[in-house]
């Protein structure tokens, strides 16, 4: 018989969505007390840390045991064969009496606690067996944008969030710290800030997520030994710093900064001279300039430069076909070949720093899910408003994790219900109708307001041919702004997720007047087509009010 709890977690989805999960219908108690039994692989890295956390009751002799080890520890050996094959993956197995976490490496076990985590918000353990590892190797974020920086707070949270959506990059580079970017590439940042930094690297390490710092030179550099040396000590007080990851961005630049030649140069020499004597730092990744097809001049060869000089170790980013684009099949067929590589993707979604009037809460779909062997990494490029990007990012993880296994619209609903579990529909509301770009430079259109098009297309169509109120369209919009309204009330007293509402308020106060500015319209329908001028009149002059109301926040 299926008790409450088996259920639950029967119907319970694991984030990302894993490759393999059996549960069986028995489940066991989440015990008081156990002991853990650790490998020689986990004593330095965060997985151990993380599993003390989930349960903090360890006691010496318990009778339940927690093993958790890494390919090659004794303490696991009777799993080993169960363990994927795959960087990064796990096996995770719980059984009446024990929980066993094993990983392929260090971050594959630290996975398989982020795993144990999410089961044990159930109320009771399933017995349980999860074989997974992520289809890309990388999959992250790079704060890329123009615009407001994200803040400090931001920050920490997004890397807590890395680290239980099982995501493992965060590239640091938003184009307005002039620290990153011309005028003061060449500066060490001053010693507060350098501190910040700091805090988060450490962050970092504790979600077990690498911290990439990007440098932007290329507006201004010299092809001089100077420039060169200014770099590389920049580089390394940011390596002081506990910086582990290296970047260099030579995206949105003119003039000397761009040749192809100059680039490779400097970037095999800071991959021979920093990079491989420092012997602790991750693969070294670089931006051309010629960063989408759009923009690619065959005939310049930039792209073949760079392909066939640049150290094959070396990551290179790629945004598509466009700036903004999804990516697909022919998008990697095109680019690896000159690359000589499997690029490194950089998506740029859910950025919206060239609609910044916009919110892009919808769901994540278009790239294809056969692309898993053509990329060498998935991440993102998110919005100025940290808290809001997470509906994207969240889905984004999923797919680059699990590909063959990524619904779009169901990873969509579980990414709202996750940000604000106690408004799940409301805020579900709010994104389903803040998605869209408008019209826009790139061209890039999401899908919006999808649940009430049919219904304001009958009502547009009756009026407009015949001018006619069509009831059941009328009644459905009606609903649809009762519905906003009330979302938009809700969320806006609400305390669950201060830092998202506080980023969103400005908009859920357009969306509230949007709604009584369509309930009004429809009010004048009515009145209209029965003939009643007073009530037509009061309805107009109240949307016209609202109107203006909506201009004054637009503005
Ligand atoms: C910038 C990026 C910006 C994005 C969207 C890349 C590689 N560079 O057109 O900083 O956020 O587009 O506006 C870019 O995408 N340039």
């Amino acid at each position: 018989m299926l008790t409450t709890a088996t259920l639950c977690a029967q119907e319970f989805h694991l984030q990302p969505t894993p490759q393999e999960y059996i549960t069986q219908k028995d489940s066991v108690d989440i015990p008081r007390q156990y002991q853990i039994l650790s490998g020689n692989s986990v004593q330095d890295g965060p997985a151990l840390p993380l599993l003390r956390s989930l349960m903090p009751e360890e006691v010496l002799g318990a009778s339940f045991r927690v093993y958790i080890g890494v390919k090659g520890d004794k303490i696991i050996k009777k799993y080993q064969h169960r363990i994927p094959r795959k960087s990064e993956g796990y096996f995770l197995k719980i059984e009446k009496d024990c929980i066993v976490i094993a990983g392929a490496d260090e971050r594959g076990a630290y996975y398989g606690v982020q795993t144990l985590a999410q089961l044990l918000a159930l109320d009771k353990l399933p017995l349980a067996e999860v074989t997974d590892y992520p289809d890309v190797p990388y999959r992250g974020v790079v704060e890329g944008f123009y615009g407001a920086p994200w803040s400090q707070e931001a920050r920490i949270r997004q890397l807590d969030f890395y680290g239980r959506n099982k995501m493992n990059v965060y590239i640091y580079g938003p184009k307005d710290d002039p620290y990153h970017r011309t005028p003061n590439w060449r500066k060490p940042y001053p010693a507060r800030e350098g501190e910040e930094l700091k805090v988060l690297v450490n962050r970092a390490k504790e979600n077990n997520v690498i911290f990439y710092w990007a440098i932007h030179p290329g507006q201004d550099i010299r092809w001089n030994e100077e420039d060169r040396s200014l770099l590389l000590q920049k580089f390394e007080s940011m390596y002081q710093l506990g910086v582990r990851g290296f970047a260099v961005f030579f995206d949105d630049i003119s003039g000397e900064g761009t040749s192809a030649e100059k680039q490779v140069e400097l970037l095999n020499d800071i991959y021979h001279n920093f990079v491989k004597v420092k012997g602790d730092v991750a693969p070294l990744l670089m931006c051309p300039t010629e960063y989408n097809r759009l923009w690619t001049k065959l005939e310049g060869g930039y792209l073949a430069t760079l392909g066939g000089k640049l150290h094959p170790d070396i990551g290179i980013l790629w945004t598509g076909d466009k700036v903004v684009a999804c990516i697909d099949k022919p998008t990697m067929q095109f680019v690896n070949p000159l690359l000589k590589r499997k690029a490194f993707i950089w998506w740029n979604f859910p950025v919206s720093d060239y609609v910044r009037d916009r919110l892009l809460l919808g769901a994540v779909y278009g790239n294809g899910t056969d692309i898993d062997d053509d990329i060498s990494a998935f991440i993102s490029n998110p919005m100025e408003h940290a808290e809001a990007s997470k509906i994207a990012l969240f889905s984004i993880a999923d797919y680059a994790w699990n590909m063959d296994a990524y619904k779009s619209d169901a990873s969509w609903r579980r990414a709202v219900r996750y940000l604000m579990p106690g408004h799940a529909v409301a805020l579900q509301v709010f994104a389903s109708h803040n998605s869209d770009l408008g019209g826009n430079e790139h061209d890039f259109r999401r899908e919006e307001s999808e649940q009430i098009r049919p219904a304001l297309e009958r009502l547009l169509d009756a009026y407009c041919r015949e001018g006619k109120r069509e009831v059941a369209a009328a009644s459905a919009v009606t609903e649809e702004c009762e519905r906003m309204i009330a979302s938009a009330d809700l969320l806006l007293a609400s305390d669950e997720n201060p830092a998202l509402i506080k980023e969103i308020t400005p908009w859920l106060i357009q969306f509230k007047l949007l709604g009584e500015y369509g309930r009004e319209v429809l009010c004048m329908l009515a009145a209209q087509c029965d003939g009643k001028k007073t009530e037509l009149e009061k309805a107009a002059s109240h949307a016209k009010a609202l109107q203006v109301l909506m201009k004054k926040i637009d503005a």
